[in-house]
């Protein structure tokens, strides 16, 4: 049974969200990064880089939320998490969305965390602010345009990278961003609406809960 390592309010719902809607049978450890966890000894051991999540599948320590939602799609693939490599089109849709969430979204939104709190603090830009707003607002200008034109990122299912955008978009509304089309909002909520993902914010509150 794979075990997911992570921490609410992370990039680690990413990994718990596809787990359940895979239906996976899957252990979930809490690292308390706020409490420094991700520095210890023992998870170093697991996880050299200190982050979360990692997904531990057969021994491997996968890393990388992009990864893991991979491994989850391929792995359960009744999920139809990714689509079939039957239909091309959709799933090279899907990868370049996956490719994009990841360089453009996620790295936008990691450059305004970094340089508010993340980073060491002399190292912090303040001015890096409106650069990441500024990024990020051009990648959710492009997100839009794609959705405007199909429900999902790969067409018409729900994909592996509708997680990633949906959980991207979720951390820019909690970062205080603003997302000014419709078009983004609605998917959002329609996302979040989605019964796995209140399953794997339980699962996430309960494995912190029972660390406590
Ligand atoms: N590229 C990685 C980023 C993982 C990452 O930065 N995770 C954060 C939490 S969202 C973390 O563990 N930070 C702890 C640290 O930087 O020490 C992924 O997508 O999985």
């Amino acid at each position: 049974m794979p075990t997911l390592y992570g921490c609410p309010n992370s990039r680690s719902l990413r990994a718990a969200w596809a787990l359940e809607e895979a239906g996976a049978d899957y252990d979930y450890v809490f690292v308390d990064l706020f409490k420094g966890a991700g520095r210890a000894a023992d998870y170093l051991q697991i996880n050299p880089g200190g982050k979360v999540p990692t997904l531990i599948v057969d021994g491997l320590p996968l890393t990388e939320s992009g990864a893991i939602l991979v491994w989850v799609a391929e792995h359960f693939p009744d999920a139809a998490l990714l689509p079939p490599p039957s239909d091309a089109v959709a799933r090279a849709e899907a990868w370049r969305w996956l490719c994009f969430c990841l360089t453009e979204l996620d790295a936008a939104l990691w450059n305004l965390a970094k340089h508010r709190f993340a980073l060491p603090e002399r190292l912090r830009v303040a001015a890096m602010e409106d650069t990441a707003r500024w990024e990020f607002e051009r990648a959710a200008n492009l997100l839009a345009l794609r959705l405007e034109a199909s429900p999902c990122l790969a067409g018409e299912a729900f994909s592996v990278a509708d997680i990633l955008a949906a959980h991207c978009l979720a951390w820019a509304r909690s970062a205080k961003l603003e997302i000014a089309s419709p078009t983004l909002t609605d998917y959002l909520e329609r996302n979040l609406a989605r019964p796995a993902v209140a399953r794997a914010m339980a699962r996430e509150a309960a494995a912190k809960a029972d660390a406590a």
